[in-house]
């Protein structure tokens, strides 16, 4: 069959082809190992040479032509499969969507939230401060020198460079905002994470968050740092709340206290929760010591100020009742689903 009678042949049959099944016999016939454009392009090599050159072209002319011809007809059968199957399946639209899995905030940002919010209201603005430290910001600008037995407090995480610790609380925060504002009046919280050398256990991580709080003025005292406390206290757990004070020992707060707020689950009578005291412990706190007020630039003839800390892991046990510390990092959804 001459060339030209070999294109035609092909271009009618595409023509009639109107499935994709018939579509893949005619590139088999044309296109496949023995197909016949395949081998009259072979056949190009058993002509005499004069004839070669003209030949040669017209088989790669016919086989672009033919090659063209397949794509045209492959869209065109495809659109039409496609039209098909629209118009005679159908799309159901009031079948539901796949639903989107949400995901949501972790318990623990919530509750830094929901205490950030509080103390806006009372003024408070935030202030982030560094979890790498060095230990003259972390003990020694609070008032503990290398020597001071207070230190052991804070089990520490050193690292391979002396000097630097990770924080193992948030009040070296309180260096840095005094330093920074000094001598403006000052009321900040500082939240975030906190690391210390402990072992884990239901009450204990090693990685927690704090919340600290700082006021610096010119007559900030004693009164304020309970009404602020009480307030907190009021809104974070119901209004009915009582708050009790006792006195405590911080190098970084003359006088120190601790502060502790009626059982939530048994109102003060004593239970499980509070073993049998009626009183849960929130937060620790004083007056900032002179020489810290010092070391942040402040004149402690002139100024004075509060400071508190909390931790926020503990005070979520509190108010959900969460009998173990370790499920905040422990990834488990059926935990953190219920917040
Ligand atoms: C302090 O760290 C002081 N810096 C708090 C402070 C600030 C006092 C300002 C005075 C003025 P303490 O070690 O008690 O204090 O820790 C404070 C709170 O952090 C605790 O009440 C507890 O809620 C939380 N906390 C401490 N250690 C852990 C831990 N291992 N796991 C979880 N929470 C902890």
């Amino acid at each position: 069959m001459s060339l030209a009678d070999l294109e035609k042949q092909a271009l009618a049959e595409l023509e009639s082809t109107s499935d994709e099944a018939g579509l893949r016999a005619w590139h088999n016939k044309y296109f496949g190992k023995q197909g016949e454009v395949i081998l009259a392009t072979k056949k190009v090599g058993t002509l005499p040479p004069e004839e070669r050159r003209a030949y040669g072209q017209e088989a790669n002319r016919v086989k672009e032509v033919l090659t063209a011809a397949h794509d045209t007809a492959e869209a065109r059968i495809k659109e039409r499969a496609l039209e098909q199957s629209l118009s005679s399946e159908g799309i159901d639209v009031t079948l539901p969507g796949r639903p989107l899995t949400r995901g949501g905030l972790h318990v623990a940002s919530r509750i830094l939230r929901e205490i950030a919010a509080i103390f806006a209201d009372l003024g408070f603005q935030i202030y982030r401060s560094r979890e790498v430290e060095d230990d003259l910001t972390n003990f020694e600008l609070l008032n503990m020198p290398p020597y001071h037995p207070a230190r052991d407090m804070w089990d520490t995480f050193h690292t391979t460079v002396p000097g630097v610790l990770l924080r193992t609380h948030t009040s070296p925060g309180q260096i840095h905002v005094m330093r920074e504002h000094c001598p403006e009046p000052i009321r900040v919280i500082l939240p975030g994470m906190c690391y210390r050398y402990e072992t884990i256990t239901m009450r204990s991580e090693i990685m927690f968050h704090q919340v600290e709080g700082l006021a610096v003025g010119e007559h900030v005292s004693m009164a304020d740092l309970k009404g602020t406390i009480v307030a907190f206290a009021r809104r974070m757990f119901g209004e009915e709340r009582q708050v009790r004070i006792r006195s405590s020992y911080f190098p970084f707060t003359e006088p120190s206290i601790e502060v502790d707020m009626d059982c939530i689950v048994c109102g003060g009578k004593g239970c499980g929760l509070c073993k049998r005291t009626g009183w849960l412990e929130i937060m620790g706190a004083g007056m900032v010591h002179p020489v810290v007020l010092k070391n942040g630039g402040y004149d402690p003839a002139k100024f004075s100020g509060f400071a508190f800390g909390m931790g926020p892991q503990r005070i979520t046990m509190l108010k959900y009742a969460i009998d173990d510390i370790r499920q905040f990092w422990a990834n488990d959804l059926r935990f953190l689903r219920q917040f």
